[in-house]
């Protein structure tokens, strides 16, 4: 492809003084940072060997069973236009960029050989960012396995956790010098789902594998951090993982049992052993009845101090006593079916506080899929402005009750490809034309733009003032 051809972005116009949503300063930390989260497969494309170097990943088998989907042969074409792309993070102003890198692309075998070309696309995307002045943060694994790996029992198996810490190893040694912020995984509790249902990669289907799988993770994790740690000796780098967590409200008193359980079998489990050392009983039960094996030293490994926590948020869960889901009237729902609501964002990190010593905390993702009106003076998602909005607020609301909150990053930067949901489910702050790859930011993006720069401005104003 031609780069005279590839008209990069459009940023339409955008009026603060008219915005429906207000564009005001929020009671934030200093240094409290905002931008946005991608990951390898669902905006790369260029997954093809021959071109790229990068080796099969789950993804691939599963569309391939699946042919009717859409998959991620071409995606967002970000591994042909990430400098594109980044200019267009830094029109925006965001000070922090947050992607995955791809293990198949980087070792194609996810053992052994290692893709220079892939190695390099990441290092230079890093450059672009450095230069830019925007600060990568790095996930090591956001869902995209090498096949290889899952031959050799994907995530149910050892070999492979180690395997994991390798190529950590691997990632490092490359960026280790320009990329100070390290996450292992992106949402275990999805990577779970995987195995245990069909929705997602590799669609095992098998319910007994819950804690086997999220255990293992758990113990990967605990490895690379250690391997990090190991190779980190000037002890510069911060090292984090990131859980996606929905908290699960009952309804009504008599669900408070149900509600609790539920919420420590598919979300606590991660926060228990990472900052407690130890599972709850529901999870210890699963384990006895699944065969799942956990030693001390697991947990010793488990739960290794990390610099940060990152959450990502996009809902809760209502259940009943029975511990069904059930939908309380006047919820407002995505085109997801998930429901917003923001206060329960403050809530749970309220009541996470008290629970847990928690490292400082970054809001890793947080978006929603709504309908977005394309026309020919932009893209308009009122909507989605007034939910970051909302989610900001609730932000502010447990800073001020203590939680130590040290950035948000939005899902997504752009509309990319939604895993088996294909490209219908758009929850980009910039719109990607499907025909043309165009990028058009849209009215949310223009409003975060315009907040973050508000923000900026007020905290010099404040330091200003503090040094009067
Ligand atoms: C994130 O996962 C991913 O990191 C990202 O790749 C993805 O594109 C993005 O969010 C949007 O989906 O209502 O009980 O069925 C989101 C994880 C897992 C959160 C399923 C909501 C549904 C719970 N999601 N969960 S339920």
């Amino acid at each position: 492809m031609n780069a005279q051809n590839k008209q990069a972005y459009v940023f339409p116009k955008f009026n603060a003084r008219r915005s429906p949503v207000p564009v005001r300063r929020y009671n934030l930390p200093k240094d409290f940072v905002f931008g946005a989260s991608t990951s390898a497969y669902q905006i790369e494309g260029a997954i093809d060997p021959g071109t790229t170097g990068r080796g099969r990943s789950i993804w691939e088998d599963y569309f391939a069973a699946r042919p009717h989907m859409d998959n991620g042969e071409v995606a967002c074409d970000h591994y042909n236009r990430m400098k594109e792309d980044v200019a267009m993070i830094k029109r925006m102003g965001h000070k922090v960029y947050r992607f995955s890198v791809s293990w198949p692309r980087i070792m194609p075998d996810g053992t052994g050989a290692v893709n220079e070309q892939g190695l390099k696309f990441y290092s230079d995307l890093v450059d672009e960012l450095l230069e830019s002045g925007i600060e990568p943060y790095l996930t090591l694994y956001h869902w995209d396995l090498p096949s290889a790996m899952e031959k050799l029992g994907g995530w149910t198996s050892r070999a492979v956790a180690a395997h994991f810490a390798d190529f950590a190893e691997v990632v490092l040694r490359r960026l280790g010098d320009r990329v100070k912020k390290w996450c292992t995984f992106n949402e275990p509790e999805v990577i779970v789902a995987g195995y245990i249902g069909d929705g997602l990669a590799p669609g095992l289907s098998n319910p007994k594998l819950r804690v086997i799988v999220a255990h293992n993770l758990m113990v990967a994790h605990g490895l690379a951090v250690k391997r990090i740690r190991s190779l980190d000796t000037a002890e510069r780098l911060d090292v984090g993982i990131v859980v996606n967590l929905v908290p699960v409200e009952p309804a009504t008193k008599s669900a408070t049992v149900a509600a609790r359980k539920m919420w420590q079998r598919n979300y606590a489990i991660y926060l228990d052993g990472i900052f407690h050392g130890k599972y709850s009983q529901v999870v210890l039960d699963e384990a006895a009845a699944t065969g799942a094996v956990i030693t001390d030293e697991d947990m010793a490994l488990i739960s290794q101090p990390l610099d940060y926590l990152g959450i990502n948020w996009y809902l809760r869960l209502v259940v009943n006593r029975q511990g069904r889901v059930v939908k309380l009237p006047g919820a407002e729902e995505t085109l997801m079916g998930w429901e917003i609501c923001p206060a329960a964002l403050s809530r749970m990190l309220l009541s996470m506080n008290k629970e847990y010593k928690l490292p400082p905390i970054y809001i890793t993702e947080n978006g929603a899929a709504l309908a977005d009106t394309v026309s020919d003076d932009g893209v308009h998602d009122n909507r989605r402005m007034l939910y970051t909005h909302e989610h900001l607020s609730a932000i502010e609301l447990a800073i001020a009750g203590g939680v130590d909150m040290r950035g948000y990053f939005a899902w997504s930067l752009m509309d990319n490809l939604e895993w088996s949901l294909g490209y219908s489910k758009t929850f980009g702050m910039v719109h990607v034309d499907r025909k043309t790859m165009v990028r058009t930011v849209k009215d949310s993006g223009m409003w975060y733009s315009a907040m973050i720069k508000a923000n900026k401005r007020a905290e010099a104003n404040k330091r200003a003032k503090s040094a009067r």
